[in-house]
């Protein structure tokens, strides 16, 4: 492709008005660059945009859970509790782009099909899918890492009667349960949230379970106006932490090994988690995820809470998982064990009795045919570098992405923010940078402000082009590899590795330094004049 009539040329032209998209746009267009944002949908919000499935809401505490850039936008909004619902995250997003006026920059409904280097002109050709292009300096994508959905190819959905849905795209209107024979395929963070919400509507819902899944009580609830006062008066603080901790929230770094305690104290602590609600089985020791014995501990912890709140033996036993606990995303529900409980809800489990088909009326499985009104893929998505390579996205000599990345066999970025080969081309929370393992809020704009100072260093400088060098982007995703080798979590099957989509090649693509380290390097890099890049 060679574009040559423009419709519109740009200083910086974003993909996504999600948390990524609006915090880069404010920020490049305080500092005057001019900046386009595309985006698919018809409003803001991202992932909170498409994510609409009953049940969804966060599992970072909400007060952390969003910008700190600005005091001011802190102050102005107030959660209502811990773990909000989508819509009232989606509410916020939309605060924050009316309060700064960002839409009037956002094209919606517009999806970018391509975006080619001109090695000529040293611009970005954007190809759109309203069949315009337009041209930018620089191209900046925040696609977040979990927006290409995964619908598995399962023979015959095209027959099925009824209506199916999945999570990641759930549509705007109310979808009614009542009276329905509903099928819900995935048992991750999506159908942990949404199977207790569906049971209690549905006339019978059937969980079709491929892997069981660790989950703790999120223990939500309203905050009071007096902790909600305290938290903003204490903004300043509560970004810092958040900014230099390992997680991007104010956690207490773990400092003991699950195995230096007494079964009676580690029970205890565990216990204490568990009552309180959230992450704080997976942040009770440092070596949860990295030693196997270690991590048995709370493995066996809460496979016995699942005996004990589970009341039929056979589901309670099907329901326990046998992976290393915190390797998949570590999820904190509302009564999701509970919910088997109940006379309307039943389990299969399709690693012993798979699933054949999708037929006319339901589902088929070795053992049996399901009758269902409704089907619900909770399957997840193509996690990191599906949304990126959804896009043609073309460096030097015309070599896109997935030629670079070698169809994902050899995935390597410079501090999951850059490509070697891909000059002025930014990936906000990209592949090898912490991002999904980290708040994402806290590491988007970690992101955003280091691409924000590193364009304004350029204009300072007179400088056309920053690139990343080879041999740097070497050593970054050598280390990416090192450190999660030293983990568990390179072990287990998820979405983290890439193993849910058949045939992508496993690689863990997610840097394991902590946010705050990973922040000072990133840092360092920049006062040494951009080292690991080439700049022109
Ligand atoms: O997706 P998942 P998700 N046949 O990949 C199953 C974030 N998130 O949408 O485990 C049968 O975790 C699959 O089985 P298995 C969060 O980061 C956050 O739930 O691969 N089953 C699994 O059970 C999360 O980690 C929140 O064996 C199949 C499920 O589908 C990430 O998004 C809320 C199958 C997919 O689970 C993804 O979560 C929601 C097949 N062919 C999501 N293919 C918050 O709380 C897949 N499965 C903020």
């Amino acid at each position: 492709m060679h574009l040559t009539n423009y419709n519109e040329s740009f200083d910086a032209v974003v993909i996504g008005a999600g948390f990524s998209g609006l915090y880069m746009l404010y920020r490049l267009r305080e500092a005057g660059f001019s900046t386009r944002v595309y985006e698919a949908a018809d409003g803001v919000g991202g992932t909170w945009y498409w994510n609409r499935y009953p049940g969804a809401r966060c599992d970072s505490e909400s007060i952390y859970y969003n910008y700190t850039f600005s005091e001011e936008l802190y102050r102005e909004w107030t959660w209502s509790s811990r773990y909000p619902e989508q819509p009232e995250i989606l509410r916020y997003l939309n605060f924050v782009a009316d309060k700064f006026d960002l839409r009037p920059d956002i094209q919606f409904e517009t999806r970018v099909n391509a975006a080619h280097y001109d090695e000529e002109t040293k611009r970005w050709q954007i190809e759109l899918n309203d069949g315009t292009s337009v041209s930018a300096k620089y191209f900046i994508t925040g696609v977040g890492c979990l927006s290409a959905s995964n619908l598995p190819k399962f023979n015959g959905l095209e027959n099925f009667k009824g209506e199916w849905y999945h999570t990641g795209h759930w549509p705007h209107h109310k979808v009614d349960f009542t009276g329905k024979r509903v099928g819900i395929i995935g048992t991750g963070s999506s159908g942990v949230q949404a199977i207790p919400v569906i049971a209690r509507e549905a006339e019978h819902l059937t969980v079709f379970q491929r892997t069981p899944q660790y989950s703790a009580p999120a223990r939500n609830h309203p905050y009071d106006l007096e902790y909600i006062k305290r938290s903003k008066e204490n903004f300043l603080e509560i970004k810092k932490q958040m900014r230099e901790s390992q997680g991007g929230q104010p956690v207490e770094v773990p400092t003991k090994s699950a195995l230096e305690v007494t079964s009676e104290e580690r029970q205890q602590k565990f216990e204490e988690a568990w009552q309180t609600g959230g992450q704080g089985i997976f942040t009770s020791y440092y070596d949860i995820t990295v030693d196997p014995k270690a991590n048995e501990t709370a493995s066996e912890f809460i496979r016995s809470k699942i005996g004990e709140i589970v009341k039929k033996p056979e589901v309670a036993e099907k329901l326990k998982p046998t992976y290393y606990y915190g390797t998949k995303r570590p999820i904190i529900d509302t009564d999701y064990y509970e919910t088997f409980n109940r006379d309307n809800v039943s389990l299969v489990d399709v690693r012993t009795n798979r699933i054949e088909e999708i037929t006319d009326n339901g589902l088929q499985t070795t053992e049996a045919e399901y009758e269902l009104d409704v089907l619900v893929f909770a399957t997840g998505f193509d996690g990191m570098t599906g949304p990126l390579l959804k896009i043609d996205i073309r460096g030097k000599d015309g070599v896109s992405l997935k030629e670079k990345w070698k169809g994902g066999e050899d995935t390597r970025t410079y501090l999951g923010v850059a490509n070697a080969g891909f000059p002025n081309f930014f990936m906000i929370t990209g592949p090898e940078s912490p991002s999904v393992l980290s708040n994402m809020p806290v590491s988007i704009e970690q992101h955003v402000e280091w691409i924000g100072d590193c364009i304004e260093y350029m204009r300072e400088n007179n400088i056309d082009t920053i690139e990343a060098k080879v041999d740097a982007e070497e050593a970054w995703s050598k280390h990416c590899r090192e450190v999660a080798e030293a983990t568990l979590f390179t072990k287990t099957d998820s979405w983290y590795t890439g193993a849910n989509i058949p045939g992508k090649p496993r690689r863990f693509l997610i840097y394991l330094g902590g946010g705050g380290a990973y922040r000072q390097k990133c840092a360092e890099i920049a006062a040494n004049g951009y080292e690991g890049f080439s700049l022109e």
